[in-house]
């Protein structure tokens, strides 16, 4: 079995509305979706992808810089793939862009490892889950007035969530009050998280997150900048209140500097800082080794497959401004996703969003 072909495609993906959190005022979520063709006539799909056209424009470069290395292998290879990639990437570096387009590519070749085994890409990983709790995150922004959060908030229960995420990051007062609005709308059985994106310093993040504890918060993520570990650390020892971080770093290496300071509770790896598949399983080993649960970001049709796999995975980050590109896409029921029972990833390719999107 031979990759014959590697395609990235650059697209542009509207957002319903503007999104707004602490650290990001996003409008479009420029793509590059990575179509792998076999010889068999299989395709195995993975994506990256960066707020703004310029930027997809460099991961698109990135992804086209690593196609020779995967043309002509045999994508049952996906591990020693990625090894060689890594060491290919060394001068340009273990992070940022292009880490993003390996993840890309990295998670296409498992889907077609995975098809060709006929298998689920989490049975393949030898997984035995076949749904994963997740919460609603494609909403509650920063900007929305309590109406609209209220509104929203009732949208997700209806749609079968149990568990809702929103962002914090206004004045601590406005965050406490919307907190207790939210709560009060969805009552205490629903699993609230909050999200700082990193809009506080510590002192806040005490003050503000005891002021919190009332509200049983599912979760408390990103409090701090990303790269104070150690205030995050204090913050996590402090609170008795769950610390979620993790998003914003690169490589399980990354991961690893926030295990071995104890800098969250809970860990995020996100698919694409991860560099695909292959980074998000070292990095949940990682974290199952030192006995910390592990949640995803973004990315949840791969990430549902991994989480499923890692006997630490927590909850799926359910974020749908994806959902289109694909044929059959993830279904929810009583707030857990389903894994495909389709080899591989299992979504298929909706050919008329791509063309839809393109840029
Ligand atoms: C987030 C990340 C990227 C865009 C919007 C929101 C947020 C999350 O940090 O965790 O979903
Ligand atoms: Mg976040």
């Amino acid at each position: 079995m031979k990759i014959t072909r590697v395609r990235p495609h650059l697209l542009s993906l509207p957002l319903p509305r503007p999104v707004k959190t602490a650290v990001h005022d996003i409008r479009t979520v420029d793509t590059v979706l990575v179509e792998m063709e076999t010889d068999g006539g299989a395709t195995g799909v993975g994506f990256c992808f960066a707020f703004g056209r310029h930027r997809a424009r460099a991961l698109h470069a990135l992804v086209e810089d690593l196609i020779p290395l995967y043309q002509g292998a045999d994508p049952r290879a996906a591990r020693a793939l990625h090894e060689s990639a890594w060491r290919a990437i060394n001068f340009v570096g273990h992070a940022g862009v292009a880490v993003m387009a390996l993840s890309a590519v990295d998670t296409a070749c498992w889907d077609l490892a995975a098809q060709s085994a006929g298998a689920p890409l989490f049975r393949l990983l030898g997984g035995g889950r076949s749904r994963i709790p997740a919460y609603a995150s494609s909403g509650l922004w920063l900007d929305y007035s309590a109406d609209e959060l209220v509104a929203e908030a009732q949208r997700f229960l209806a749609k079968g969530h149990r568990a809702m995420k929103m962002r914090l990051g206004r004045t601590p007062a406005e965050d406490l009050d919307r907190v207790r609005l939210v709560r009060e709308a969805v009552g205490p059985g629903v699993r609230l998280l909050a999200d700082v994106n990193q809009g506080w310093d510590e002192p806040t993040a005490l003050r503000v997150g005891r002021a919190l504890e009332p509200f049983e918060l599912y979760w408390l993520e990103e409090p701090l900048p990303y790269e104070d570990l150690e205030g995050c650390a204090r913050v996590a020892a402090a609170l008795r209140t769950p610390i979620a971080t993790g998003e914003t770093d690169y490589g399980s290496l990354g991961m690893r500097r926030h295990l071995e300071l104890r800098a969250a509770d809970i860990l995020m790896p996100d698919l694409q800082r991860m560099g695909g598949v292959t980074g998000f399983l070292k990095a949940a080993t990682l974290c199952e080794a030192f006995h910390t649960p592990v949640s995803s970001h973004l990315f949840m049709e791969a990430s549902a497959h991994l989480l499923a796999t890692a006997p630490n995975g927590l909850i799926l980050e359910h974020m749908d401004w994806w959902q289109e590109l694909f044929e059959d896409p993830l279904t929810l029921v009583d707030g857990e996703v389903l894994l495909p029972e389709r080899p591989g990833i299992g979504l298929g390719l909706n050919r008329k969003a791509l063309e839809r999107f393109a840029c």
